[in-house]
């Protein structure tokens, strides 16, 4: 099976709907003047809501090869709950993917494997696919080494999940944002487990066609370590990727 590599960019909450606009297009620009040298690999970005109208405007538009979405998504489809964004919304901003469980969401709002598991549920039932993200703090990695945490979280939001493309992206807490980030072999190891986890849960077939990625205080310096290793199939990148050409030379990971 080959897993096309995926590199995509978690904003956070940075960049207003002018600032994206900015940086989309700098970005594709970026993109096609290297097109020569560029690996095959997907480009995504997740922008903060109120950018994706003028994300998917744009690349309509220009017809950049660029994917987006949102950067968490409720478990319902409507209804009343302030504050929240539907699946159903997403995907008729044309969004292909969305973040959930992303290590903020889990620290600050309380999220659990078992709603991390309904909200990705909730974009499957939709046709955006979840990029699922799990990964180990400081603590669990001294008590329980790299593995155990990451594999556990992904066993459980699987477990009730039905069958559709999923993304998983592996971010040691400790590696985000702090500009340490996991080695390459550190981050091949997980990977590693996590892919064995996923055949235990959905077979082997569906283990091999999931692409994992690594996240955690990567820049274009690290990516190419990374790259090589073969269960890393792409990475999601905070910091590094609210600069397009920085973010355009990691998408190229040579
Ligand atoms: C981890 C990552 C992107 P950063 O959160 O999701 O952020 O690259 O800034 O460590």
């Amino acid at each position: 099976v080959t897993r096309t590599p995926l590199i995509a960019g978690n904003w956070k909450m940075n960049l207003d709907h002018l600032d994206a606009i900015r940086v989309v297009q700098k970005l594709a620009w970026t993109l096609q003047d290297a097109k020569h040298d560029t690996k095959d690999a997907e480009v995504a970005v997740f922008p903060p809501f109120t950018d994706l109208r003028s994300v998917q405007s744009l690349v309509a538009a220009e017809r950049f090869d660029l994917a987006y979405g949102g950067q968490d998504v409720s478990e319902h489809d409507s209804g009343a709950y302030t504050g929240e964004i539907s699946p159903v919304f997403l995907a008729r901003l044309d969004c292909q993917y969305v973040l959930v469980g992303h290590s903020e969401r889990r620290q600050i709002h309380g999220e659990t494997d078992e709603l991390i598991g309904r909200k990705s549920a909730a974009a499957l039932r939709h046709g955006v696919t979840p990029v699922i993200c799990i990964g180990e703090t400081a603590e669990d990695l001294e008590q329980h080494g790299a593995s155990a945490v990451p594999v556990q979280q992904i066993r459980t939001i699987l477990a009730d999940l039905p069958a559709g493309d999923v993304v998983v992206a592996y971010e040691p807490v400790w590696a985000i944002g702090s500009g340490q980030a996991a080695t390459a072999e550190q981050a091949q190891e997980v990977c590693a487990a996590i892919r064995a986890a996923i055949a235990d849960v959905r077979g082997a077939e569906a283990a091999e066609s999931t692409r994992i990625l690594y996240g955690g205080s990567v820049k274009s310096a690290n990516i190419a370590g990374f790259m090589r290793q073969p269960d890393v199939d792409g990475a999601l990148v905070g910091g590094a990727s609210l600069d397009p050409v920085e973010f355009a030379a990691i998408s190229r990971f040579t």
